[in-house]
């Protein structure tokens, strides 16, 4: 853990200073950031009253039930200001103290903050909520003393439920520690969701008891694009993982995809071919040449353990079944296949989850689709959406994090366009597809693939700054370039920060 200089500074020496005095030999005190400079936009800000200047002598109030939330804020706030600020259950009388509070009559995910002179409260239903709150308050935290949160109040909640980001973990491999880092960085902008392609033409990344050659073979050293990385996550290192997002309240979304996708199993399987024979292992970034054997049992055997094992090992509400550019598969036979798989997935107690082509069948009525097309208009997904299936949003052109920002960029992918941090933000989810309204939008996510991305600074500049963009349109109510731009440019250093390698777009006028 790196702790910024001049918070050990800050903490070594008591500060009597009035928050807007500036010592004279020092750089300018920065002034604490407005309530309203926060990502993504709260709901409603209502600026007042004195400050809540943040000591060495706070303390972290906090029920027994929001310990975990208190624990989390306490870290963040070490690395910000070097104090070690308590966690209690109940602060002594006088004393300034960030206070956590449960039981609010407010809906899923709800906060409410205000900050005044004698400490800052953050008032939820649950703990998702408080943690919300505690999202808001760290930005509202200076980077360097006197550490000065404005007063006054905010009122907080969710537009849409499902805020996700996506890692591609098979085109190459990224690690748990990486995945950690990523989890860390995208739940500061109240991301919820974190999907996990795990299989793809390449490689085969997690642990199948059943079916243990997936790993051996389709994990092994070497599977990665252009014969780099490898490697999978075992069955404890996946638990770790939803663990770790579980406490950022953050929910893994496991993807298998199928029924294309596949070749990395049948490289380890190949009765999972329609001839037995198995197929060159492969490395390029061609897609749409593989398939399951439709009309095979084994098939179905196969895909009934994969969903099983993933199911048992998942606690969040959707297993992934992938479906996309299933270019080898008929499509009689794409639909014969997803009748079959959609409903076993609710065999096993989770909700079925696919890119936009699983609308083709009827089985998909009960299901969520993942809209990845480009087309505002796109009536197989409006029947679909009119039939019962709810929609993320994730049009490649707007949400593709693996798109260059422009034809400078070194890392990325150009088939959906360039996607400038604007182009990103300028959109609405709520009304992006005709026939889609926004009450069947359960919300939006950002995928990121791999083809071209090996750690996790590429990662981060592919993803930052457009993430906080796409955060904001599934959070907050109202869009205003203006403003976001603004207070993104603020928002620079705290990245810089934590080391995070974000894009310096030039569309925006970056702080220090
Ligand atoms: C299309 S988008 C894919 C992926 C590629 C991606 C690259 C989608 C559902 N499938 O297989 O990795 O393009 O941008």
């Amino acid at each position: 853990m790196r702790i910024p200089l001049t918070a050990l500074l800050a903490a070594a020496l008591p500060l009597t200073v009035a928050s807007s005095a500036a010592p004279a030999r020092s750089a300018p005190t920065p002034a604490a950031p407005a309530l309203d400079s926060v990502i993504p936009a709260p709901v409603q800000v209502r600026p007042h009253g004195p400050a809540f200047r943040l000591t060495a002598r706070t303390v972290i109030e906090a029920p027994h039930s929001a310990r975990a939330v208190a624990d989390r804020l306490a870290e963040a706030l070490r690395t910000t200001t070097g104090y070690r600020l308590p966690v209690v259950g109940h602060a002594p009388a006088r004393t300034p103290a960030i206070t956590l509070e449960t039981g609010a009559r407010l809906g899923a995910e709800a906060y409410e903050l205000s900050a005044g002179r004698s400490g800052v409260t953050i008032r939820s239903g649950d703990n998702a909520g408080l943690f919300n709150g505690v999202q808001t308050l760290r930005q509202l935290v200076p980077l360097r003393a006197p550490f000065v949160v404005a007063g006054g109040e905010i009122t907080d909640r969710p537009r849409f439920a499902y805020r996700g980001a996506m890692l591609d973990l098979a085109r190459h491999f990224h690690t748990p520690a990486e995945v950690k880092r990523y989890i860390d960085e995208i739940s500061q902008f109240k991301v919820n969701h974190l999907h996990l392609h795990l299989s793809d033409d390449q490689g085969w990344r997690i642990q199948i008891d059943s079916w243990p050659r997936l790993t051996t073979v389709g994990g092994a050293p070497g599977t990665g694009v252009d014969g780099e990385s490898g490697g999978y996550l075992t069955k404890a290192g996946y638990r770790d993982l939803v663990r770790y997002a579980a406490a950022r309240h953050v929910t893994i979304v496991p993807e298998i995809d199928l029924p294309g996708h596949v070749n990395a199993a049948q490289v380890a399987y190949p009765e999972l071919t329609c001839d037995g024979v198995a197929p060159p292992p492969r490395t390029d970034t061609e897609v749409g040449y593989s398939s399951l054997c439709i009309g095979k049992e084994v098939t179905y055997r196969f895909v009934e353990d994969v969903i099983r094992e993933l199911a048992a090992m998942t606690p969040g509400p959707l297993i992934h079944i992938g479906g996309d550019e299933a270019h080898a598969t008929t499509e009689a036979d794409y639909v014969a296949f997803q009748q079959r798989v959609l409903p076993l997935v609710a065999k096993y107690g989770k909700k079925a989850y696919g890119w936009n082509e699983i609308t083709q069948a009827p089985a998909s009525h009960t299901a969520v689709a993942q809209n990845w097309s480009d087309k505002t208009s796109n009536p197989a997904l409006a029947a679909a959406v009119a039939a019962g299936t709810k929609v993320v949003m994730s049009p490649s052109n707007l949400t593709y994090l693996d798109m260059k920002y422009d034809p400078s960029t070194r890392l990325g992918l150009t088939w959906a366009g360039y996607i400038e941090v604007r182009k990103a933000y300028d959109w609405d989810p709520g009304t992006h597809v005709t026939g889609v309204p926004e009450s069947a939008v359960l919300g939006i996510e950002a995928p990121l693939w791999s083809e071209t991305l090996r750690n996790l600074d590429d990662i981060e500049f592919m993803a930052f700054p457009r993430l906080a963009a796409l955060a904001e349109l599934g959070w907050s109510p109202a869009r205003d370039w203006e403003s976001f731009r603004a207070r993104l440019g603020a928002y620079g250093p705290r990245w810089t920060a934590r080391g995070v390698d974000f894009y310096p777009s030039p569309q925006i006028d970056w702080a220090g």
